[in-house]
């Protein structure tokens, strides 16, 4: 077996960073714990009934379900012993949640989407959890909500896990760095470095979007969605694909080039993807990739957060499809 793990490869690129302490490692460790932790959870919801929603609503005013709970207490358990972290931001949780010992702990906070596209837990569909790590700002006392209100820009770590067929573990952390991608030996549990330094290929792949969205949408964002489904955009013919979940259209087109995009409506404005914990980290990982990411206006990493479950347009992808967007969208 030749191929690095997950933690080999983390603890080898951590260790050569400058200042390296080791604790961002030991967040990318257990952030690769959780994932084999709902991975497994996932196999087996259908035996143990945990298919299915709670019969509560989110602070987003979507359907819990009982998987997204359980993936949540998965996260906060995953960094219960992690003293480099003291506080998460979850999809699931209406305010920022804190470790009892908040102040004695360290200088990092996690967000993250437990389960994403979690309409698609009851029909064995793909699945995803989405993470984004800062360094923590406030300087003293337990952290507060400014410290995870923070640009894109200043992210220390990024990437997400999908549930597909197979489990994969995609991140970047750190300056400069690549983006690499495990894919999970679910016999001995352990992740294996499958996608070495991906590079999201241009001039070709898939346009992926909710089309059923088209009536509630700008005339400007209707022309740019048709000009891509009647091959007629100036970077070249694109095929159809959505499946309802962020992680899993987002991988497609990380790996096989073309744009991922989820605009503003009539009723939802400001779109349907979160900020801090879907869009950042896709954006993070399609620019360290050669890609790019925006709302249509300002490259994603560089909006500045006003709320903690705020939304944002979204548009991702390979390089030249974003910037035929945002030509589009601003003549
Ligand atoms: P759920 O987790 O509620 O299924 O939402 C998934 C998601 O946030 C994201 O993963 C998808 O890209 C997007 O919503 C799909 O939204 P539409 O159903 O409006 O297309």
């Amino acid at each position: 077996m030749n191929r690095p793990t997950l933690i080999e490869h983390i603890l080898l690129s951590q260790h050569s960073a400058p200042r390296a302490s080791g604790k961002l490692s030991r967040i990318l460790a257990r952030l690769s714990l959780a994932g084999r932790m709902i991975s497994n959870r996932i196999l087996n919801a259908g035996f143990l009934g945990e298919h299915g929603d709670t019969g509560n609503v989110n602070i987003q005013g979507e359907d819990v379900q009982k998987l997204d709970v359980l993936a949540n207490d998965i996260f906060i358990r995953a960094f219960d012993s992690a003293y480099s972290v003291c506080g998460l931001g979850s999809e699931e949780m209406d305010d920022i949640y804190l470790y009892p010992d908040s102040t004695h702990r360290g200088e990092y906070v996690v967000l993250f989407d437990p389960l994403d596209g979690s309409g698609n837990i009851d029909i064995n569909g793909s699945l995803g959890s989405i993470f984004s790590v800062h360094s923590r700002v406030s300087d003293s006392g337990a952290a507060d909500l400014t410290d995870f209100m923070q640009p894109g820009r200043t992210q220390v770590a990024a990437g997400y896990i999908l549930y597909g067929p197979a489990t994969v573990f995609v991140y970047t952390a750190g300056h400069e760095a690549t983006v690499n991608g495990f894919t999970l030996d679910r016999s001995i549990g352990e992740f294996f470095l499958t996608h070495e330094d991906i590079r999201i290929p241009d001039s070709r792949g898939s346009y992926s979007v909710n089309e059923s969205n088209e009536p509630k949408w700008s005339e400007d964002v209707k022309t740019l969605v048709k000009s891509f489904r009647t091959g007629t955009a100036s970077v070249g013919k694109r095929s159809a694909r959505y499946t309802g979940a962020l992680v899993a259209d987002f991988h497609r087109t990380l790996l096989q080039g073309g744009i991922f995009l989820y605009p503003g409506h009539s009723e939802r404005p400001r779109g349907k993807l979160r900020l801090l914990y879907e869009a950042n980290p896709m954006a993070m990982i399609a620019e360290r990739a050669g890609g790019a990411a925006s709302d249509g206006k300002i490259p994603t990493l560089d909006l500045v957060p006003t709320e903690l479950h705020e939304r944002c347009p979204l548009y991702v992808g390979s390089k030249s499809d974003v910037e035929y967007v945002i030509d589009s969208l601003n003549t």
